[in-house]
């Protein structure tokens, strides 16, 4: 395995550090651009549009002025309504009071007039009470947001079929808005460390999928993420108040199937692992080739992508030729604040490079809940099936469930329970290959911040993984593996 892998330990802990250093002073120098925007709310340039959205609950606390519905549906609704706001709720905590009033940074959302929490990755929904992370700033008239995070892990997988690994894993993403004609246009990137770590990525117990050298696949261990997540472009254009029309487009991007990728989810977010069931919900977060065309109305999106089926290949730094082979259409739904669900369909070409004759069929239905509840605490969980559907092959399910725990002041507790049907693991094991095999993986962890800033956080975490194997499996995997990991984290909200 040794033999992919591009960088000695000692050159990406160097990178790793550089990185961290990056984004420490960039972090610094943002912070005032980031107060600037807290009181900026006479400027004229930024949109408020998302305070009079139809979610504010600002209008209870307004008894004379029954704006249920805006009057206005972009940029022509700043006016009192915000100082309202503000009065309203002065206790209210950053994350508490973003989510409740939409945003203060100048941004509302990319693909419509709701507020900027409600946009995960790709174009996927996340509940409106998702946290306000960032660090915004304003360049003309563009509104510009910047967040990341980094971890640094030593990960020891447990059993015959573990293995052990220190590295770096995270992303940066940032993204600028703009008023276009009467929308919205918008840039986004998301870049990642991960292709550091090396072509066979981590040790990571009944993980399988995409391949380190084009020839073999990656078992038990997680693929490392290309270092261009995503480089995509949004319009949006109002059909009214509340509904609008929208395009994406990404080299790479996400196309509208599955939840929000899991380090785009509160509940996910959080834990440095990625799940078992990546393959089965969101794998395809990062795909050389997206086109997405949708439509808004009110707490309603309906969507559909064109796009490349093929997974990245092995070569994590490059851009791959984008395609329009595949396609599918994923319907969302975020009935209260504080809930998103949403059912999709795909149709996938020849996802697996080492596979190129099996087609997928991929169905995901999610919900995820987030609870702000006390001064800026968060509750969130995530709850997702997904089926693969091999075509010619068997039909495999997944099953995720998953929660944190966000304390405002220093802890973070995680857990994510996942079960998976499998061929892929014991496909060297004569006796077994062909057979599907219900897997099954509890982790459980926390991240103890050591240091917190107004958009920095430093910490210190810890998570342990157990599994519930098949007779058959326990010969290769031990009657009892365990796994677990410690990193440090830093992370830019
Ligand atoms: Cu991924």
């Amino acid at each position: 395995m040794h033999t992919f892998v591009g960088f000695g330990r000692r050159a990406h802990w160097l990178c790793a550090l550089a990185l961290i250093a990056a984004l420490g002073s960039k972090s610094a120098s943002a912070q005032q651009a980031s107060e600037h925007d807290h009181s900026q709310h006479t400027m004229p340039a930024m949109d408020h549009s998302t305070h009079q959205a139809p979610i504010n609950k600002t209008t209870k606390t307004k008894p004379p002025a029954k704006q249920t519905k805006p009057k206005a549906p972009h940029r022509n609704a700043h006016n009192g309504a915000h100082g309202d706001t503000h009065s309203a709720k002065p206790a209210a905590s950053h994350a508490g009071h973003a989510a409740a009033n939409g945003d203060h940074g100048g941004m509302t959302g990319f693909l419509g007039a709701y507020p900027m929490t409600r946009e995960g990755s790709g174009t996927s929904w996340v509940p409106d009470t998702s946290p306000h992370e960032g660090i915004h700033g304003q360049v003309g008239e563009w509104s510009t947001m910047w967040h990341g995070y980094l971890n640094l892990i030593y990960d020891r997988q447990g059993g015959p079929r573990g293995a052990d690994k220190t590295f770096a894993a995270g992303m940066v993403m940032a993204m600028a808005q703009r008023p276009l004609g009467d929308g919205t246009f918008g840039v986004r990137a998301m870049l990642s460390p991960d292709p550091f770590m090396g072509n066979s990525g981590y040790p990571l117990l009944l993980a399988s999928g995409e391949t380190a050298d084009g020839r073999s696949h990656l078992i038990d261990r997680q693929h490392p993420h290309d270092l261009f997540m995503e480089l995509a472009a949004t319009y949006s254009h109002p059909l009214s108040a509340t509904s609008s029309v929208f395009l994406y487009a990404g080299l790479p991007g996400e196309p509208a199937l599955g939840p929000p990728a899991f380090m785009h989810r509160t509940s996910g977010a959080d834990s440095p692992e990625a799940p078992i069931t990546h393959h089965w919900l969101d794998s395809t977060h990062i795909t050389f080739g997206v086109v997405t065309a949708g439509l808004v109305v009110d707490r309603w999106k309906i969507e559909a992508s064109a796009f490349r089926g093929r997974e990245p290949d092995q070569y994590r730094y490059d851009i791959e030729a984008p395609k329009l082979d595949s396609f599918s259409a994923r319907f969302s739904w975020n009935p209260i604040r504080e809930l998103s669900m949403q059912v999709s369909w795909g149709r996938i070409r020849s996802p697996e490079q080492l596979a190129p004759n099996i087609d997928e069929d991929r169905v995901t239905a999610s919900a995820i809940y987030t609870q702000p509840f006390g001064n800026g605490n968060l509750w969130s969980t995530t709850a997702a099936w997904g089926r693969k559907v091999l075509r010619p092959g068997e039909t495999l399910d997944g099953y995720l469930l998953e929660s944190a725990l966000v304390f405002k002041n220093a802890v973070t507790l995680f857990a994510r329970a996942e079960r998976v049907a499998e061929t892929e693991l014991h496909e060297d094991v004569p006796a077994l290959d062909g057979h599907v095999l219900m897997v099954n993986k509890f982790s459980v962890g926390g991240i103890y911040d050591f240091y917190r800033a107004e958009h920095t956080k430093i910490g210190i975490g810890a998570l342990v993984s157990k599994y519930a194997l098949p007779d058959s499996l326990k010969p290769i995997y031990g009657s009892d593996p365990t796994s677990g990991m410690i990193f440090a984290r830093l992370k830019v909200i």
